[in-house]
């Protein structure tokens, strides 16, 4: 029996899994910017309301059919016998439990970082997210391939390779590049390396985390990649590159 935390993570198809959900990659750059040693379970997508229901956690979300949604990144920690779903969630306890470290959530900065995350999540990483949403099948075991263009299909109410056939992904590209240059003005305003300085905050790594998510989709080597990477003078590589060299490896 160990104390060791686990961090329930979506299962892929890559031979070494580092993960690629920008959701759970939140939990995982968090505890691993906490230098707080934990496991990770790979969990299929038809297996992840099971799991959760096992391990007594709560969705986190509803169904578009009014039905309780299950959701990972989940952890578990012995230590304290808690079990808790919900990325921002995790952070808050994470902060709360390890203190040896800088909190990515200080005090009095909950809404800001929040609304931060909202407005970059709207102008900049829905529309990647639209460019990249047809290739995710790509990295899935052949168990959560069918389930997962299920439900996407459900909630988007279109096939996935509809919502952005291959002729239209250079222009939701360019809607992105357009979100991403207002979200680097906002970083240009702080003058710093991060939003609040030195140290990153919650919101800088769910960044990271998106910008970690978007490169395994895509591919390192993709073209598409090559070109995110050169956007405004190389913020988006740097910032993901600063967030996983201040990871330390699980
Ligand atoms: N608010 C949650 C959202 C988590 C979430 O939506 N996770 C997705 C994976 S990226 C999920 O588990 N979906 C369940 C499903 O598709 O069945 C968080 O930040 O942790």
């Amino acid at each position: 029996m160990t104390d060791e935390i686990t961090l329930y993570d979506l299962a892929s198809n890559r031979p070494n899994p580092r993960g690629w959900s920008s959701n759970t990659l939140k939990a995982r750059f968090a505890l691993q910017l906490k230098g707080i040693p934990f496991k990770t379970v790979w969990v299929e997508f038809p297996d992840i309301e099971s799991v959760c229901k096992s391990l007594g956690a709560p969705p986190t979300s509803v169904w578009p059919d009014g039905q309780p949604m299950y959701t990972l990144p989940v952890i578990k920690d012995p230590g304290t016998n808690t079990v808790l779903a919900d990325s921002w969630a995790i952070a808050k306890y994470l902060d709360a439990t390890y203190t040896a470290r800088p909190p990515l959530i200080p005090e009095g900065t909950d809404g800001l970082q929040a609304a931060f995350s909202d407005a970059a999540t709207r102008i900049a990483m829905m529309p990647m997210s639209q460019a990249f949403l047809p290739l995710i099948p790509n990295l899935l075991n052949p168990s959560s391939i069918p389930y997962y263009r299920f439900r996407r299909e459900q909630m988007l109410g279109l096939k996935l390779e509809d919502f952005c056939p291959l002729e239209k992904r250079p222009e939701v590209l360019d809607t992105a590049k357009k979100g991403f240059s207002v979200v680097a003005g906002w970083y240009a305003k702080s003058g710093k390396e991060y939003l609040m300085g030195e140290k990153p905050c919650f919101a800088d790594l769910s960044l990271g985390a998106f910008l970690a998510g978007t490169k395994q989709i895509f591919g390192e080597q993709s073209d598409e990649w090559k070109l995110i990477k050169t956007w405004d003078d190389g913020r988006w590589a740097r910032l993901l590159k600063s967030i996983e060299s201040l990871s330390v490896a699980e």
